[in-house]
């Protein structure tokens, strides 16, 4: 297995007790003609990884896509993609998501059955990680696509046990998702009780739009934030961001 250094990495900020930042770029709403003006802020910032990918890309331009970031910065090109459609060999890790909140047996293992040679070849780190849809309030790109029930926003006992669950299985991160563009973050307490039950990191995005936001989930136990929608629309945010990690 290929080893790029972006999980241990993570372990290691998290035995640190180091906060880590992402910023998600959806390749499709990332063509404006600032886009670039807007990397540079984030690299700026000295985020920490960036995140690619989306429910639906319908750009063919991964690859270009990946190597003009490169061409930016060394900052971590992690895949996140929503479907197999989305790989590339030019980043340096992939999040190999099985959706465990679902039970929608192509996204539990059936990509990944039709992914696994393109990746055994492939100079990407593999990161299996145990993706979990919490219901943010509003239903979001991800829920639809994934054809999936997210877990409800309150139910921390669902959750606990879906995580020690991923965790059991060998899984190696934790991933809890309220999904782009969610009305409401995955709640403090949610947050808190996986993190109380798990010892693997544990990823957290979706609805984040401010400082406090990230600042609330890193305290709750996030290792990692990740954002998206708020930074397209406001790419100085980045710094605030940046600044809520400790
Ligand atoms: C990453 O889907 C999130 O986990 C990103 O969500 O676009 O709402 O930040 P936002």
């Amino acid at each position: 297995m290929v080893n790029s250094g972006v999980y241990s990495g993570l372990c290691a900020a998290k035995l640190a007790g180091k906060k880590r930042m992402a910023m998600l770029l959806d390749p499709d709403k990332f063509i404006s003609p600032h886009a670039g003006d807007n990397l540079d802020i984030a690299i700026d910032a000295g985020i920490d990884y960036f995140f690619i990918g989306g429910s639906l890309i319908a750009n063919p331009g991964l690859d270009a896509f990946l190597e003009s970031i490169r061409d930016r910065c060394d900052i971590p090109l992690v895949l996140f993609p929503g479907s197999f459609f989305q790989l590339s060999y030019r980043a340096d890790a992939l999040l190999f998501l099985s959706l465990i909140s679902g039970r929608n047996p192509e996204l539990l293992i059936g990509q990944h059955v039709i992914a696994a040679p393109f990746l055994k070849l492939s100079p990407l780190e593999i990161i299996s990680t145990g993706y979990m849809l919490i219901d943010g309030g509003v239903n979001t790109s991800v829920q639809y696509m994934s054809n999936t029930a997210p877990i409800p926003k309150d139910k921390n006992d669902i959750a606990v046990s879906t995580a020690i669950a991923g965790e059991m299985l060998g899984l190696k991160a934790l991933y809890l998702e309220a999904g782009s563009g969610a009305l409401n973050p995955v709640s403090g307490s949610m947050i808190a009780d996986v993190r109380r039950a798990i010892s693997i990191p544990l990823i957290v995005g979706g609805g984040i739009r401010s400082a406090e936001s990230a600042g609330a989930a890193y305290m709750a136990g996030a290792d990692l934030v990740v954002v998206g929608n708020a930074l397209e629309k406001d790419p100085g945010l980045v710094r605030d961001l940046a600044a809520a990690r400790y």
